[in-house]
């Protein structure tokens, strides 16, 4: 086994994989760019390295500075979290020709599960259903129009090397292909340095599954069931459960069946994910892998028991999964929120700042992946997760309830953040009966547009000011009344307003 690590990562993900290095005895080398020398992911660390300035391309992304710092500090291995260089093969070859272990696929795997003209191509030999459509890219117009006219309208047009929606068109008629293949084009080039493009049936108010896999360099190949990971917003999820209400036990087996031969296909190892769509008439399609440990993996450590972080390792290390399919069942219901720095009142914009007042939720089947401490100031140059919440219960009703009431006892002072959104698409209908899909965001904005109420403000600012009694209640009863829909604490729900000390 390995004794030293480099973590090439900071935030919550750097803190979880800390963790599993200490419980296997493997030192960790942590590293921050200048902007996070304070932050909390180096006080896990048994060792930490400067390396270069805030802008993520002069140090989370800088191949060669994070290459010598691992050689120099004797790390024989990297991990490299989620974003920054988690996917980029030329990473990966970078650190075989240093002799360092990069954790995760090949270099050989990484580049073709990027490429997804490729990876479809893949998935077909191997009998999994794929969304109808081109099998090689073209600049030959006459060649989407006729696939276009094969599949029927609407299609979508896809940037090869792409992901998280960049590059991506929705064409409804044949009057738009053109014009759409060249502005996803355009997008491709500057978002990848790669206009590769190609066409596909598009898939109607989809659900987004996926499946994690595990597969070590022996053989062995396991999946960990699936995410439900239809509740996102412009391509980045914020919530996320595990069972999908939206599955049944054969379709399970056989989307995780699919799975397993989609990374064989592919002859990835380590941890990998593959993601489905599932239409209307519950048929599911391969849409890509991806090859990274992901965000929302703490919900399948949640119901399957499995260390996720911990087999990455081991695998990377050549050793054996210590489990087999037979060994792997889901038990009880996972729910995630992504707590973010962010101001659902003025679109989503990032709210970075200093943490003025923190308590986190604590108690039975609460699990806080957290990166965050009272007195940080969150820097403005990174993706603004600050945490995830998870929750543990023995039913899926139960679940929710316990993250209602967590996310209600999530306090972060001094900066705006998503708690408040997260809590109302908790307690959303359509969300408790399971019946969502990707649109449910788009779908459901009027009941998840903050209220504000006015009578609300002015009842918490009174209460406040100028009575014993606690702004809580003071919300509350005016819920009961029926004149607003949903009761928050003051702290979530407030519009406008800043502590100051006088
Ligand atoms: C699609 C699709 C419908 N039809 N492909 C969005 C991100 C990218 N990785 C793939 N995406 C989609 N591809 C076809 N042929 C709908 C989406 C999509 C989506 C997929 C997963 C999760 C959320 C989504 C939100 C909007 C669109």
């Amino acid at each position: 086994m390995f004794k030293k690590i480099l973590i090439a990562n900071r935030g919550e993900i750097a803190i979880r994989i800390a963790r599993a290095c200490h419980e296997m005895d493997i030192s960790t080398i942590g590293v921050y760019s200048t902007v996070d020398a304070n932050s909390r992911h180096l006080w896990h660390m048994d060792e930490t390295v400067c390396i270069g300035e805030p802008a993520p391309q002069a140090s989370y992304l800088n191949i060669k500075t994070i290459i010598e710092q691992a050689r120099r500090t004797g790390a024989q291995a990297i991990h490299p979290g989620y974003g920054f260089l988690a996917e980029n093969a030329l990473f990966v070859k970078a650190c075989e020709d240093a002799g360092i272990v990069f954790i995760g696929p090949s270099s050989k795997a990484m580049i073709l599960v990027g490429d997804k003209v490729a990876s479809r191509n893949t998935v077909k030999r191997v009998d999994v259903p794929i969304i109808p459509g081109m099998e090689a890219s073209s600049t030959d117009l006459a060649a989407y129009r006729s696939m276009a006219d094969q599949v029927g309208y609407p299609v979508i047009v896809k940037a090869s090397m792409g992901g998280g929606g960049k590059g991506m068109r929705i064409v409804r008629s044949e009057k738009e292909l053109e014009p759409s293949i060249a502005a996803g084009q355009r997008e491709a080039q500057s978002a990848f340095g790669d206009a590769t493009v190609y066409l596909e049936k598009y898939i109607q108010n989809p659900r987004h599954i996926e499946f994690q896999v595990i597969r070590d360099t022996h053989g062995n190949v396991v999946h960990l069931y699936e995410r439900e990971c239809s509740i996102q917003r412009r391509h980045q999820k914020i919530i996320e459960e595990t069972p999908s209400p939206a599955l049944d036990n054969v379709l399970r087996a056989k989307m995780g069946d699919a799975a397993k031969s989609v990374i064989k296909a592919a002859d990835y190892t380590n941890a990998g994910t593959v993601e489905f769509l599932v239409d209307h008439n519950m048929k599911f399609y391969f849409l890509e892998v991806n090859a990274r440990v992901q965000v929302e993996h703490p919900i399948t450590e949640m119901v399957t028991g499995v260390d996720i972080v911990r087999h990455q390792i081991l695998i990377a290390a050549g050793g054996e999964l210590e489990f087999r399919q037979k060994d792997i069942s889901q038990r009880g219901h996972a729910i995630e929120s992504r707590i973010y720095a962010e101001d659902p009142d003025s679109n989503f914009m990032p709210s970075p700042g200093k943490i003025l007042f923190l308590l986190e939720p604590s108690g039975p089947g609460i699990r806080v992946d957290s990166g965050i401490y009272q007195g940080w100031d969150v820097p403005p140059h990174y993706d603004p997760i600050l945490s995830k919440l998870v929750t543990l219960a023995e039913t899926r009703e139960i679940s929710i309830a316990r993250m209602s009431k967590a996310l209600e006892n999530y306090i972060i002072l001094g900066i705006k953040t998503n708690i408040g959104f997260l809590k109302r698409i908790v307690d959303t209908e359509k969300f408790i009966t399971g019946e969502y899909d990707t649109h449910f965001i788009d779908d459901n904005e009027e009941a998840l547009i903050p209220q504000h109420d006015k009578i609300t403000q002015a009842l918490v600012a009174a209460s406040l000011v100028k009575t014993t009694r606690n702004a809580v209640f003071a919300v509350q009863s005016v819920a009961k009344s029926g004149q607003v829909r949903h009761a928050m604490t003051p702290w979530q729900e407030l519009g406008h307003w800043e502590i100051c000390s006088r």
